[in-house]
C-alpha cells in the first residue's frame, strides 16, 4: 500500500515509535516558530534546559501578538526575545514585520518539512505542504533542544476537492463548510489531507487559509500536497530552490473521505460565539453591522487585501460602520502601498492597523456594547474581542467587503458588481530587513530581563494521596480564552504570579483567590468540565497558571489535544469520566479524595475517586502514555529535564 502525504512526512521524520494508529510516535522537528505571547515562557523554559545552541534547521521568533506597548511590559519582552535569539541562533522577526504564520509561509516554510509552533494556527504551513503542528511553548522548547515531538499516530481524513469555486465564493467558505460538517469538537487525533482535482484551483495563500482554520476543527494538522502551484508561490518569494513535489501515492489509503464539490459552495458565516456555528450569509442578510475587520493570520494575504481594496475603490464607508484593516505582513503592506491599493482602502474610510494580530487577539478595536462585528478572523469566542456583549461573525474577505460597503450583512453575490480581477505578481517584494539573522558559534550575549519577566514556575512531584475541592464546574467547549484571557491581560504572559490572578476571569472572578486559599491550607483544587475542554489557543498559560494556583487535576468528558499536552507538561492530571452521567452528579465545592493517585498514574487505566461530600465513588480514565505518566509523577516536564 502506498503512502498519503501525511504518512510520507511522518515516515521521513520518525525517531521513536511505530506507524500504527493510536500509538505514540516521536518525530523530528525541522523548524520551529514562536510568537511573543507564548515565546517568552517557551524561551525561559529552553534556558532552563542549559543547551548552548538550538538544534533545529531553522527557528524563528516572531513579535506579532503583544505590540500595543501600553506600559513597559511588551517592550521589555521584545528585548528579552531579541537577546535570546542572538544568543541561541534563532531568526528574530521584529514587531511590524507581520503575523508569524503569514511571514513564515512567505519566507521560511518548505514542503515536506516539519514545523512545530507555539501557536495553534501553526498548521497554516500545511498550505505549502509542511506537516505543521501547534503546541505549548514547552514542547517547542524541547524541539529547539533537539528532542522529538510526540503525537498519537494520526488517522487521516482525505478532503477530496473537485470542481471550481463560483465567483464570490472563496477559500474561507471551504473551511467554514468543513466546520459545518465536522464541527469544532470530536476531531482530536485526526489530520486532514486535501486532495483531488480541485486542489490545483487554489493558490498557496488560499490553501493556507484552509489549513489555518483546521485549528478550529481541533485536528492535529491539515496539509495540502506540494505541486506546481507551490513551486510558483515559492518562486514568487525567491525560494524555489526549496521546492519538492509531495503528492499522495495512487493507492494511498485514508480513514475517512469527505467529498466537496467546490462549484456548489456558497458564502458562509460563523455566528457568535463559536467558529462551528455556521450559516449561509444570505440567511442573515440585512442585519445591521457596526464594525468590519479585515486581517488575522487566516485572511491577510496580498490577494485578500487586493480583493477588498478592489471592491471598495471609489466608494465611501457608511457612517455607522467602522473598518479596521491589518495587513498580514510588511511584504503585503509594502506591495499594496506601492500599487496604490492602500490608498483605495484609506480613501474609502479604512483605519489601517499595524501588521500584527491586533484586533484578532483583542488587542484594540474592541467593538461597542452589543455591536455586530464582521471579521475575517478564525475565532469568535465570547469576549475575545474585548467586548463581552458584542457578537463576532467570521467571513471571507469578499463577504467582509460587501458588509462594509452596505453597512448590513450582505452576500457578495448580491453586490451587482464583478469580482475584482487580481493579478498575482510573479515576483513579490522581498525585503527581509526586519528579520534579524542568527549568528552561530561563540558569542558573548547578555540576556535582557525586564522587571516583568519571571522564572518558569516550579512544581512538586505528585503526592501519593490528594484531598481537595471541585473549585469550578464548567460546561462544554470551554476555550482557553475562558481559562486564560488574552486582550488587556496579555502583557502579563511573562509574569506567572500576576497573570494567575486572571484565570477564569470571564467565567468567575473569584476563581484565583479561592484556589489560593485552598492551596494555603494544603488542599488540592480540581476542575470539572464537559466536552472538548481547552479548545482554541495553544497558550500553555491555561495550564501553567492553574498549576501555580494548586490545580492538580481536570476531570472532563473530553479534553482537546494541545491543552491535554500542556496540562501534563505542567503536572496537572487530565482525567476522563468513565461514565458521562457522573458529570451531572458532581457539583462545585464537592470534596474529592484521590487515594493512591501516584500509583494509579504510574500504571493504572481507571481511577476511583471518592466524592466525600455526596458520599459516592466514581471512575475516571487515565488515558496516558508511559512518557506522560513519568512526567506527571515528576510534577511536570521541567522536573524531568535537569
Ligand atoms: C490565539 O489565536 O488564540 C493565539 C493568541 O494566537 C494563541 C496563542 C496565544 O494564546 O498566545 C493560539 O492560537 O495558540
Ligand atoms: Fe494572531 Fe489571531 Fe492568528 Fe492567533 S489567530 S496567531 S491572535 S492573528
Amino acid at each position: 500500500m502506498g503512502y498519503n502525504v501525511v504518512q510520507k512526512i511522518i515516515s521521513s521524520h520518525i525517531l521513536e515509535g511505530e506507524m500504527t494508529k493510536g500509538k505514540v510516535v516521536g518525530i523530528k522537528i525541522d523548524q520551529t516558530l514562536t510568537q511573543d505571547a507564548t515565546g517568552t515562557m517557551a524561551y525561559l523554559e529552553f534556558e532552563a534546559m542549559n543547551i548552548p545552541e538550538i538544534r533545529t534547521e531553522i527557528s524563528v521568533s516572531y513579535v506579532d501578538h503583544n505590540t500595543s506597548q501600553m506600559g513597559f511590559e511588551n517592550a521589555d519582552d521584545h528585548k528579552y526575545l531579541q537577546t535570546i535569539a542572538e544568543k541561541y541562533g534563532i531568526y528574530y522577526s521584529r514587531a511590524g514585520n507581520g503575523i508569524c504564520h503569514q511571514v513564515h509561509l512567505e519566507r521560511f516554510g518548505l514542503p515536506g518539512k516539519t514545523l512545530l509552533g507555539s501557536d495553534s494556527h501553526t498548521p497554516t504551513g500545511g498550505g505549502i505542504g509542511m506537516l505543521a503542528i501547534g503546541s505549548g511553548g514547552l514542547d517547542v522548547a524541547r524541539a529547539l533542544a533537539g528532542f522529538p515531538f510526540f503525537i498519537n499516530y494520526p488517522k487521516v481524513i482525505k478532503v477530496n476537492l473537485f470542481g471550481k469555486l463560483s465567483s464570490w465564493v472563496s477559500a474561507k467558505d471551504i473551511i467554514l463548510y468543513l466546520l459545518e460538517v465536522l464541527s469544532t469538537k470530536g476531531n482530536v487525533g485526526w489530520i486532514v489531507e486535501y486532495g483531488g482535482s480541485g486542489v490545483k484551483t487554489l493558490s498557496v495563500p488560499e490553501r493556507a487559509t484552509i489549513t489555518n482554520m483546521g485549528a478550529e476543527l481541533g485536528v492535529t494538522s491539515s496539509v495540502f500536497p506540494s505541486d506546481e502551484i507551490t513551486f510558483s508561490f515559492l518562486k514568487s518569494q525567491g525560494r524555489e530552490d526549496g521546492w519538492k513535489e509531495l503528492v499522495a501515492d495512487k493507492d494511498a489509503e485514508y480513514d475517512r473521505i469527505i467529498d466537496i464539490d467546490l462549484s456548489t459552495l456558497e458564502p458562509r458565516i460563523a455566528t457568535p460565539h463559536s467558529p462551528g456555528n455556521i450559516s449561509l450569509v444570505r440567511d442573515l442578510a440585512g442585519k445591521k453591522v457596526d464594525q468590519v475587520c479585515l486581517g488575522s493570520c487566516t485572511n491577510s494575504s496580498y490577494k485578500d487585501l487586493m480583493t477588498v481594496a478592489g471592491m471598495v475603490k471609489g466608494k465611501k464607508i457608511p457612517s455607522g460602520v467602522s473598518f479596521a484593516v491589518a495587513p498580514g505582513s510588511k511584504q503585503v503592506l509594502e506591495m499594496i502601498t506601492e500599487n496604490g491599493a492602500l490608498s483605495d482602502l484609506i480613501s474609502f474610510g479604512a483605519r489601517i492597523m499595524e501588521s500584527a494580530c491586533g484586533f484578532c487577539i483583542g488587542n484594540g478595536q474592541a467593538p461597542a456594547t452589543n455591536a455586530v462585528s464582521i471579521r475575517t478572523n478564525n475565532r469568535n469566542f465570547k469576549g475575545r474581542s474585548g467586548t463581552q456583549s458584542a457578537g463576532i461573525y467570521l467571513v471571507s474577505p469578499e463577504t467582509a467587503a460587501a458588509c462594509v460597503i452596505t453597512g448590513v450583512i450582505t452576500d457578495p453575490r448580491d453586490m451587482r458588481m464583478k469580482p475584482p480581477e487580481i493579478i498575482i505578481p510573479e515576483k513579490f517584494k522581498i525585503d527581509d530587513s526586519m528579520i534579524i539573522k542568527p549568528i552561530h558559534g561563540e558569542k558573548d550575549i547578555r540576556i535582557y530581563r525586564g522587571p516583568n519577566i519571571g522564572d518558569p514556575p516550579s512544581n512538586e512531584p505528585l503526592e501519593e494521596n490528594l484531598t481537595g475541592e471541585v473549585i469550578i464546574k464548567v460546561g462544554d467547549k470551554i476555550t482557553t480564552d475562558h481559562i486564560m484571557p488574552a486582550g488587556i491581560r496579555l502583557k502579563y504572559r511573562s509574569n506567572i504570579p500576576k497573570y494567575s490572578e486572571f484565570v477564569f476571569e470571564p467565567v468567575d472572578t473569584t476563581f484565583s483567590e479561592r484556589c489560593i486559599a485552598n492551596k494555603q491550607e494544603g488542599k488540592a483544587n480540581y476542575i470539572v468540565a464537559g466536552l472538548s475542554y481547552g479548545q482554541g489557543s495553544s497558550r500553555e498559560h491555561a495550564a501553567i497558571c492553574p498549576s501555580f494556583l494548586g490545580v492538580k487535576a481536570v476531570i472532563a468528558k473530553s479534553i482537546e489535544r494541545i491543552h491535554w499536552a500542556n496540562l501534563i507538561n505542567f503536572g496537572i492530571i487530565p482525567m476522563i469520566f468513565e461514565d458521562e452521567a457522573d458529570y451531572a452528579k458532581i457539583e462545585q465545592s464537592d470534596v474529592l479524595v484521590f487515594e493512591n493517585i501516584a500509583k494509579a498514574v504510574k500504571d493504572g487505566d481507571i481511577f476511583t475517586i471518592k466524592n466525600k461530600t455526596k458520599n459516592y465513588d466514581f471512575n475516571a480514565r487515565l488515558e496516558l502514555s508511559t512518557r506522560e505518566r513519568e512526567i506527571l509523577i515528576s510534577g511536570g516536564v521541567l522536573n524531568t529535564i535537569n
